[in-house]
This record gives C-alpha cells, structure tokens and sequence, in this order.
C-alpha cells in the first residue's frame, strides 16, 4: 500500500452484530449506523429477512437466522455497491407448554380406588395447608378424560382447592393459559389468578350446551411482568365434595427472541 493514497475501504459498508429480542425485528438504521452517511439500501440479500407491513424500516428476521448470518447491499455517494454481513447474535425460542404435572397425572391414583387424596398435587403449591386436594381416575362420576388420564377436582372432601404455580415468563413475553375441564356438579366460581390479576371467573355459563361430564377448553392470553409470576386457581364456590374436574392446565408461552 502506497503512503498516501486514498482506498475504497473508507466507502464501504462496514460488517454488523446484530442483536434483536423479544419479536425478532430491527431496524435498517441499526446496520447503516456505521456505515458511511450516505449509504443507501438497494438490497437485503437473503429472503429470511423480511419487512414488516406498514412500518417501513423495520424488518422481521425467519427464526433459521438465529446465530447465523445475512448480507445486504447499499449503494454509496459515488454510485458504487457495496456488502455487508450480519451475524445475528441472538437465540430464538420456539415457545411451548411450561408447567409441570399440568395434566395432574404425576400423581397415581391407588389401585382399585377411584381417586388419590392428596397434600397437594406434586409441582403444584395447596395454598390451604392442612387440607387435601383429590386427583381422580378417568371414569369417576362419569367423566372421562379424552386421553383416558386424571382429573382435579377443584373441591375436595369438601372445600374449594386454593393450588398455584410459579413460572417466571420474559417481560412482554405473551403465554395463553388453557383449561381443559368439564361441569362435573361444579357451583360457584372457579376464579382464574395470574400475576396477582384475576384473568376469568369460570363458571356454569362457560359450560352452556354441554352435559356434567363433557370436557371445554377455555384459554386466556397473559403477559409477561418484570418479575416471576404465579398462576393461581380458587374455587370459591360453596363448599361441598363435587367441584369441576379439570384435565389439564397449560400455558403456552409465545416465541421469544433473546439477544
Ligand atoms: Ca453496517
Ligand atoms: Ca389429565
Ligand atoms: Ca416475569
């Protein structure tokens, strides 16, 4: 290299780190920040990479782009071309079902009885020590789970169950928390907490049109908080043996893009 003498380098884009989070889109102004002012997109060399209707700028990245790498092209001052690469520093999270024994099938239920009485049913917190929850056989009272697994029933011999768990779900990370559950004789309410916020009360008018023993799904979209969260489920109706039975309890949480 001649002292001296002026090279292209100075009128090139210049390579990126990319670190996205949360939806997995940034902004074009991210990758021409360190290039020279006058840089402008002719292209995104990858079909991964897409811009997101209505908000020009802002481009989405296909999950398969998590830890590897894209290019694009601008056009400088000059007239010339020039690319750069990307590397996306980031994971991506597909998402799922997060808690645990959320079908209550951890806990068996004894041979040749029709349920289990229990503390509490294992991965769940009673938030009413000193009382029992009951976890039951598909067939008890004539409901019948539809993959022939156990059953919760929110009242025990007798009281309303008071049962959490925690899960610590990404601050504006959305999750659906879905019950799979049937009347079964169940009165009053079925109050549904997450976070410290009643989400729904499920009662008899969620169960219009169908029989005591026929199963529902009844879903509820959260949010993620800044801190760990617990899902907390009360049945306040009075107290009595017979509750809902519920099948399964989930939350779904959304996918995730972590920088
Ligand atoms: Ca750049
Ligand atoms: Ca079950
Ligand atoms: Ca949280």
């Amino acid at each position: 290299m001649a002292r001296g003498k002026s090279y292209a380098v100075n009128n090139a884009a210049k390579d990126d780190v990319l670190c996205v989070s949360s939806n997995g889109q940034f902004n074009l102004a991210a990758l021409l920040a360190n290039d020279p002012g006058s840089a402008k997109l002719i292209s995104i060399n990858n079909a991964l990479v897409t811009e997101v209707a209505g908000q020009p700028g802002v481009y989405q990245l296909d999950p398969s782009l998590a830890g590897g790498s894209f290019t694009y092209t601008v056009q400088m001052a000059n007239g010339t071309l020039s690319t750069a690469t990307v590397m996306v520093n980031s994971e991506y999270d597909a998402g799922g079902q997060q808690l645990f024994n959320e079908g209550f099938d951890f806990d068996q239920v004894p041979a040749g009885q029709e349920f289990a009485v229990l503390n509490n049913p294992t991965g769940w917190t009673n938030n009413l020590p000193g009382t029992t929850v009951e976890v039951v056989a598909s067939g008890h009272a004539g409901v019948v789970t539809p993959d022939g697994s156990n059953w919760l029933d929110t009242q025990s011999s007798p009281g309303g169950i008071n049962i959490a768990q925690s899960y610590d779900l990404e601050a504006g990370r959305a999750a659906t928390i879905t019950f799979d559950i049937a009347l079964h004789g169940g009165q009053g309410d079925l109050v549904v907490v997450w976070d410290g916020q009643v989400v729904d009360t499920i009662n008899a008018a969620d169960f219009a049109g169908k029989g005591q023993t026929e199963f529902t799904t009844l879903s509820f979209d959260v949010v993620g908080s800044a801190n760990a969260e617990t899902l907390q489920i009360v049945d306040t109706g009075p107290s009595d043996n017979q509750g809902y039975a519920i099948n399964s309890v989930s939350l779904n949480t959304s996918s995730w893009w972590t920088c």
